[in-house]
């Protein structure tokens, strides 16, 4: 297996819940290290940034409305074949359809303030981490 990076969010609605610490601590119980982090309330340029590729899509401005509505926490998780286990320990997209025990079923709200991100591949993890992080922001330990 390959030790992976992958790029994470917590979104505006899990923040406010106070889930922040009950998140981190599944990260870390599902065996990944948290090597970069840090909270920001995002710019309405940032969310439309960040999410360039659903611009077209219809739920494009209830996503930057949503995702700029409060702070979220954003982090770098690393652990072995990390994209494809976060995105399985998050749920699938639609809360309604995810699996008990995975993080949306348990923090979403609805199908935009579905509680976390997750990237979908090793590019996009590449992409989202740099779009967030600088390279001495993210700090790996053995
Ligand atoms: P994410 O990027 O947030 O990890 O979620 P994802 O890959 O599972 O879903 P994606 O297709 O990338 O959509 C990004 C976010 O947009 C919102 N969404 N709303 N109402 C809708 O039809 C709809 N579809 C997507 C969700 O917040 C989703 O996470
Ligand atoms: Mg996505």
């Amino acid at each position: 297996m390959a030790i992976e990076r992958t790029f994470s969010i917590i979104k505006p609605n899990a923040v406010a819940k106070n889930a922040i610490g009950a998140i981190y601590a599944r990260f870390e119980a599902a065996g990944f290290k948290i090597i970069a982090a840090k909270m920001m309330h995002l710019t309405k340029e940032q969310a439309e940034g960040f999410y360039a590729e659903h611009k077209e899509r219809p739920f494009f401005g209830e996503l930057v409305n949503f995702m700029t509505s409060g702070p979220i926490m954003v982090q770098v998780l690393e652990g072995e074949n990390a994209v494809t286990r976060h995105r399985d320990l998050m749920g699938a997209t639609n809360p309604d359809n995810a699996l008990a025990g995975t993080l949306r079923a348990d923090y979403a709200d609805s199908f935009t303030a579905n509680a976390v991100h997750g990237s979908d591949a090793v590019e996009s993890a590449q992409r989202e981490i740099a779009y967030f992080f600088t390279d001495n922001e993210i700090c790996p330990r053995s």
